[in-house]
C-alpha cells in the first residue's frame, strides 16, 4: 500500500483529498504546515507529497527545498497544489524539483492520473536505488550501502553508543576453490557463505560484502566479549557446513579481525575501525588462518 502525505494548511482541502485518496486504496497522512509535514516524512515511510504552495510558517516552496536538501528523501515525488496559477511560482516549484503542479480545486480524476504516474517514477526510483545498494552476487549489502548503514547507525543516536565492534571476514585460500572446481562453484560458495552469515548475526547487525570473497559486519552496541563470540560461532558454522556445489559438497574456512571501540560518539571515524579489523585479518591469515583475533 502506499502512503501519501497530504500537507495543507486548509482542513476542508485535507478533508476531500483524504477521501478521495482512501477511495483509491491510499493510506493518507496529513499535515497542516511545512515543518509538520518534514517530520511526518521522518517518521514515516512516505511515497508521495501533496504540498500547498502557500501555508502559515514554512512555505511550500521551503518545505520542498528543505525536502531536496535531504538525501533520503529528495527523492519522494512531490505534487504541488495551489490555488494560485502564477506561471513564476510554478516554474520556481518545478526547478526546485516538484515532479509535478496541480491547481486547487482539483479535479479529482486528474489528480488521481498524476499521483499514479508519481508512485511509477518512485517505484523506478526505489527499484534502481535497491540495485545500487545490493551486491549482486550475494544480494548483501554492497561496500557502499554497508559503510553508509555503518555511519548511519554511529550518527543516529543522538547520545553516546556504548561500544561497536567491526568483524572483517575473508574465506581462506579461496583462489583454490576456483583453481580446483571452477569460478562457477566459487560464485555457489560466496552465495552460501552470505547466506550464512546473514543468518548468523543479529537482524540489527549490518552485514555487508566488501570484497570478492570478503565480508564485513557492524555490530552496533555489542562489548569485545560477545563480538568476538558471535563471529567464533560463525566460523566454526562455516567450518562445519558443506557447500553445496550439486553432485558434490565442499569445505571452507574462513579467517576473522575483529576491532571494538567504546562510547562512539557521533561523527566517530568508521574508516579507522575498519583498518584496526583489516589489521587483525592479516595477522589471522598470517598465524593460521581458520581462527578469529581482536
Ligand atoms: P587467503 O587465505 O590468503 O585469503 O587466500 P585466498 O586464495 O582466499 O586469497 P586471494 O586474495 O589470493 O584470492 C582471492 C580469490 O577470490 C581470487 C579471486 O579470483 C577470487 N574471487 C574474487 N571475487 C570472486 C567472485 O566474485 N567469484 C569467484 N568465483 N571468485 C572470486
Ligand atoms: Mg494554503
Ligand atoms: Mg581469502
Ligand atoms: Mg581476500
Amino acid at each position: 500500500m502506499y502512503t501519501i502525505l497530504a500537507a495543507d494548511d486548509a482542513k476542508d482541502t485535507l478533508m476531500l483529498l483524504e477521501f478521495d485518496l482512501q477511495a483509491e486504496g491510499y493510506q493518507v497522512l496529513k499535515a497542516e504546515d511545512g515543518e509538520s509535514a518534514l517530520a511526518a516524512i521522518n517518521n514515516n515511510n512516505v511515497d508521495i507529497l501533496l504540498l500547498d504552495l502557500y501555508m502559515p510558517g514554512m512555505s511550500g516552496i521551503e518545505t520542498l527545498k528543505q525536502l531536496k536538501a535531504t538525501p533520503e528523501q529528495a527523492n519522494i515525488p512531490v505534487i504541488m497544489l495551489s490555488a494560485s496559477d502564477d506561471e513564476d511560482k510554478i516554474v520556481e516549484a518545478l526547478e526546485l524539483g516538484a515532479h509535478d503542479y496541480v491547481t486547487k480545486p482539483y479535479i479529482a480524476k486528474v489528480l488521481l492520473a498524476r499521483i499514479r504516474n508519481a508512485i511509477r517514477l518512485r517505484e523506478k526510483t526505489l527499484t534502481l536505488e535497491n540495485l545500487a545498494k545490493t551486491d549482486f552476487l550475494t544480494k548483501l549489502n554492497n561496500k557502499g550501502s554497508f559503510e553508509q548503514l555503518s555511519l548511519k547507525a554511529i550518527n543516529q543516536g543522538s547520545r553516546a553508543m556504548n561500544n561497536m565492534a567491526v568483524a572483517m571476514i575473508d574465506i581462506d585460500h579461496f583462489k583454490a576453490v576456483n583453481d580446483n572446481y571452477g569460478h562457477e562453484a566459487g560464485d555457489i560458495v560466496l552465495k552460501q557463505f552470505a547466506q550464512l552469515l546473514a543468518q548468523t548475526f543479529r537482524d540489527y547487525d549490518i552485514v555487508g560484502r566488501v570484497g570478492g570473497e570478503e565480508f564485513a559486519v557492524c555490530m552496533p552496541e555489542v562489548n569485545q566479549h560477545d563480538a568476538v563470540n558471535a563471529c567464533e560461532r560463525f566460523r566454526k558454522a562455516v567450518e562445519q557446513t558443506p557447500m553445496e556445489l550439486g553432485n558434490e559438497q565442499i569445505f571452507v574456512t574462513t579467517s576473522i579481525g575483529v576491532a571494538c571501540a567504546q562510547h562512539i560518539e557521533v561523527g566517530y571515524d568508521f574508516n579507522q575501525m575498519m583498518q584496526a579489523a583489516d589489521k587483525f585479518l592479516y595477522d589471522a591469515k598470517q598465524l593460521s588462518r581458520n581462527v578469529t583475533l581482536s
